[in-house]
């Protein structure tokens, strides 16, 4: 049982090993790179040269060919740094897998070797500025000329747009609906593609999120990901992977505030004594323990179901992020509080893994959407 229930000794070695790196590369840097919005490239390569680019990437396409348990245990372990730049590590490890699980043998010889070093860095284009959540309703097309697609229309929040080289972007080939979409892959330097200005945001400040302007952008057929009309299965299916990460990255900086709280309410004293020996303090830290304990136990569990290919591993992954996000930001809030008016300055890390955590349970599917996807399921079952 006991075995079942924990990590293996070569996942623990996988966790320690991304703690450390965290602890080196992330950590000391994170403040400055939010407070200045430092796209931190050379800590992604380093990131990278430890394999975290390509973490379920097939060994034979360079990757380290782990599951996504693994995959979720980096992804918190640097979060405990930096959501914002675990996340960003996050899409690109999504965009990999697809070309590696879909790609045609020449895609993958074009471009994994570069990807999986984060010499080149890819983006994950789905939203547009009249679909979000209905996703399935996205209007880029792409009209088939010769050998070529040529594409138009526009791609909205994209994270790493305009820093990025690849771009694998969700377009309209056929009819309305899921079935008309195809997954194409699109570079920074085709003619024809141009970004929007950085949005400016409450976090993630680590990354630039702009849009993706396609004009007439003449694509080689050859660079479709999976046949014509698969487009929107390969994205849910990378999303199936990205939310689990995102839902890891909320529990790792969850963590990190929780172990700052319990720091600080030690150390602070009021009314003479320390405030951790108010009741009040020891009853909110134990609740937020709890809860993580509980949504990382689920974030897991999913990640085990994801890894396995099991039936309803869509249900979970859709459960674990829900859950993972939402306590995450919650644990979060709590830690802030603890910190009194502290918490609110920037001297300290936490109002900066507040506003992080707080996009976690909009992007990569709102957790309104999560809802949606459970809730079907249960019906349908
Ligand atoms: P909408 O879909 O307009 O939703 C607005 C509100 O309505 C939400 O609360 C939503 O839950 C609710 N709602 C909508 N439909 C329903 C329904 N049927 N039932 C109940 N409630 C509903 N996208 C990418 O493709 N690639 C990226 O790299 C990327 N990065 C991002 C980075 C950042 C910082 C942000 C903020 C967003 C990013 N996104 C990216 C986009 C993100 O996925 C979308 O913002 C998200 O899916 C929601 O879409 P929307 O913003 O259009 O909101
Ligand atoms: N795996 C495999 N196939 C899937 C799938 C999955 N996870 N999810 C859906 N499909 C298939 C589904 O089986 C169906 O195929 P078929 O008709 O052959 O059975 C097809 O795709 C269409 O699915 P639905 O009928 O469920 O499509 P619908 O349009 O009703 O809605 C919904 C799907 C709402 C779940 C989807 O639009 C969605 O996830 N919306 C949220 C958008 C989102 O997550 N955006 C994130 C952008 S990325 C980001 O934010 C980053 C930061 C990178």
């Amino acid at each position: 049982m006991t075995q079942q229930f924990d990590l293996t000794d070569d996942q623990r070695a996988i966790q320690d090993m991304a703690r450390k790196f965290t602890a080196d590369a992330i950590t000391p840097f994170a403040g400055e790179w939010d407070e200045k919005h430092i796209f931190p490239r050379d800590a992604i390569r380093a990131a990278a040269a430890q394999g975290f680019a390509a973490i379920y990437v097939s060994e034979e396409s360079g990757g380290i060919g782990l599951g996504r348990l693994e995959s979720a245990l980096i992804m918190e372990a640097m979060a405990y740094g930096c959501p914002s730049t675990s996340a960003f590590i996050s899409i690109h490890n999504m965009a990999a897998w697809m070309i590696d699980r879909f790609g045609s043998q020449d895609l993958k010889d074009r471009y994994l070797p570069d990807l999986v070093a984060m010499d080149r860095i890819a983006s994950y284009c789905l939203t547009e500025p009249g679909s979000g959540s209905d996703a399935a309703a996205l209007k880029t097309r792409a009209v088939r000329d010769g050998d070529h697609y040529v594409v138009t229309g526009t791609k909205q929040f994209i994270s790493g747009a305009g820093a990025n080289d690849v771009y694998l972007v969700m377009v309209r080939t056929g009819e309305e609906g899921p079935k008309g979409i195809s997954c194409l892959l699109i570079e920074k330097d085709m003619p024809g593609v141009s970004f929007g200005a950085n949005e400016r945001k409450l976090g993630w400040h680590s990354q630039p999120t702009a849009q993706v302007i396609l004009e007439e952008v003449r694509v080689p057929v050859a660079n479709l990901v999976g046949a014509e009309g698969e487009g929107f299965r390969i994205a849910m299916m990378g999303l199936d992977g990205g939310r689990l990460n995102i839902g890891a990255c909320s529990l790792g900086g969850a963590q990190r505030c929780l172990d700052e709280a319990v720091r600080y309410t030690r150390e602070r004293k009021q009314f003479g004594k320390a405030i951790a020996d108010f009741q009040n303090t020891q009853f909110m830290l134990a609740d937020m323990a709890t809860e993580l304990e509980a949504a990382r136990a689920l974030l897991y569990l999913a990640a085990a179901k994801v890894t396995a290919n099991a039936p309803d591993k869509t249900k979970f992954a859709a459960m674990a992020k829900r859950f993972a996000t939402d306590t995450g930001s919650s644990v979060v809030d709590r830690a802030l509080q603890l910190h009194g008016g502290y918490g609110y300055l920037m001297d300290y890390p936490i109002e900066r893994f507040w506003r992080d955590l707080r996009v976690h349970s909009i992007l990569e599917g709102t957790n309104q959407v999560m809802r949606m996807i459970i809730g079907r399921e249960l019906v349908r079952e």
